[in-house]
């Protein structure tokens, strides 16, 4: 039996099934030539994204890197925007300056998506740190890659969270790979959630591909931050169906195995929700049927909005670009 609520477990669903079609349909636009920014699909990693951001409050903050459509669409962000802006047209969450790597919304507190691996690590910390000085309860959260924990401000980052107990959790989404590089091959010790005990503050490893298990441990880790207990570090093992960047899977590249990608896609993080749920009889085939076909128009209706809209004014192209003092 799950011990969640049924509500809850629909949302989290919903919102993978939502990031799944977007990602799916974004990757077909950029087959067909349609869409030029550089997308890097989230396909397979649906539950980090709709598992932390279930456990987060809407005024909370999320930041996020070059593979982020998923925790927009996981933090509540509009779709039409999000695609209007993969189409880098004016109604686009960045206006259209930003393209898929440079998505914001702060109206659902994604402050950001730097694309400079690691970047938005120091970047979450200084919002956390601000949040703190404020006494303002919120609690800011970092995703970041495998790659990313390679940079040194990783690590300063880790240290100076500890140090002052911020409220802020570092999620790590470890798909094994940092480009085309295997994380075996660049680590001399895999486990990315044991560097935490070096910093003081705890770090745990969980499967990402089960929603359930990635938001009871969020829940905990942000409970604990909002509650002046400090940091956490989450290692979220996960994998992504696509290449690195782009629609393809990449196999022709010889850098993954067919074998390993059909191992985690019958791990696929949505199927194995779907049958907990269906399981548990908190969800029928009736109602997987409407929550799908409901996405469907969602996401149709936002590549027509996306197509539909004009690109920025010529005028305005030095504007939004840099902060204005
Ligand atoms: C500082 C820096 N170095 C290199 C790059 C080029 N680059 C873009 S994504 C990436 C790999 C990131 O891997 P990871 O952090 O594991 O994230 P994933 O793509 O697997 O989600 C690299 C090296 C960059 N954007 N920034
Ligand atoms: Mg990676």
């Amino acid at each position: 039996m799950l011990n969640i609520e049924k509500e809850i477990l629909i949302k989290m669903y919903e919102t993978m099934v939502r990031i799944r079609r977007f990602e799916e349909r974004a990757g077909e636009l950029v087959a067909k030539g349609e869409i030029k920014t550089p997308c890097h699909l989230y396909i397979g990693e649906e539950a980090v994204a709709a598992g932390v951001c279930q456990a987060l409050e809407r005024d909370d903050y999320i930041f996020g890197n070059h593979r982020s459509h998923g925790h927009y669409i996981a933090k509540g962000g509009d779709i039409k925007s999000l695609m209007a802006e993969l189409f880098c047209k004016a109604t686009g969450c960045s206006k259209g300056k930003g393209g898929s790597m440079h998505i914001i919304a702060p109206e659902i507190g994604l402050l950001g998506t730097p694309p400079i691996v690691a970047a938005s690590i120091p970047i979450a910390v200084g919002t956390a740190l601000a949040s703190s000085i404020k006494n303002e309860n919120k609690v800011s959260v970092s995703f970041f890659g495998d790659g990313a924990t390679n940079e040194g401000v990783f690590y300063e980052s880790l240290n100076f969270a500890a140090l002052k107990k911020l409220p802020i959790i570092f999620v790590c989404e470890n798909n094994l790979y940092s480009t085309h590089m295997p994380l075996a091959k660049i680590l001399a010790d895999t486990s990315i959630a044991k560097k935490a005990s070096a910093f003081g503050l705890p770090g745990i490893q969980i499967d990402g591909n089960n929603a359930i298990e990635v938001y009871q441990a969020a829940k905990e880790a942000i409970n604990l931050a909002r509650n002046g207990g400090g940091p956490t570090l989450i290692e979220c093992k996960t994998y992504r169906w696509r290449g690195h960047v782009g629609f393809s899977d990449d196999l022709d590249k010889g850098l993954r195995s067919k074998e390993e990608l059909d191992y985690w896609m019958a791990k696929c993080p949505i199927k194995r929700l779907e049958e907990e749920l269906i399981k548990d009889n908190l969800l029928s085939q009736e109602e997987k049927e409407e929550i799908s076909q409901k996405i469907e128009k969602e996401v149709e209706r936002a590549v027509q909005f996306a197509k539909e809209s004009p690109y920025p004014e010529e005028a305005e192209l030095s504007e939004n670009i840099f902060k204005d003092v």
